[in-house]
């Protein structure tokens, strides 16, 4: 009867021991706006006391607002290089601002391979994060561009974790090991 029990106290333990390992290998990469290694217009800086750092940036509203169908009037964009420190599935998340539903998006293109989009949430004229994709990184340099969809998009931070069950809810801190030539 001893014998079981230590060796399900053992068996707890060494659970505990891999499960603790598992969580510290998470790696979460957190980047401002701001912090692009290039913009180009439309996409500009834009500062609020509500954004982190009190910077962000965006595709500004335009006048008339979201009325070309045939999609976006410039290809306006922020570059981002991020030294990933080890390979894995990544989720991207944004804190974002949305002018209305026809300016709630941007498209994210990573290494310069297909574009696909984050946003098109209804949660407007606020901070808030949103959930983009996932995307299979190899471990080092890699570039992620935000690019203008819709005008009246804004971009605060963003971030990459493998962590599928990480939901983030406030400004994070940003993590400039990760950011290059920043
Ligand atoms: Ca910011």
């Amino acid at each position: 009867m001893r014998r079981t029990w230590s060796l399900l106290l053992m068996l707890v333990l060494s659970s505990a021991v891999v499960l603790s390992v598992a969580w510290a290998a998470q790696v979460k990469i957190v980047v401002e706006g701001e912090h692009y290694n290039s913009i180009k217009p439309s996409m500009a800086v834009g500062t609020s006391q509500s954004a982190s750092g009190g910077k962000f940036v965006h595709i500004p509203l335009r006048r008339p607002h979201g009325e070309n169908e045939s999609g976006p009037y410039d290809n306006g964009n922020a570059v981002f290089k991020i030294n990933v420190p080890r390979a894995g599935i990544y989720r991207l998340w944004a804190r974002t601002h949305w002018h209305d539903e026809c300016g709630n998006s941007f498209f994210v293109v990573v290494d310069g391979g297909q574009p696909s989009w984050i946003g098109e949430d209804g949660t407007v004229q606020k901070w808030h994060w949103v959930k983009g994709k996932s995307y299979t990184l190899s471990a080092g340099v890699h570039t992620i561009k935000f690019q203008n969809r819709e005008d009246g998009a804004k971009l605060d931070q963003f971030l990459l974790t493998t962590d599928t069950r990480y939901v983030p809810t406030r400004i994070e801190k940003e993590t400039k090991q990760y950011l290059v030539g920043n």
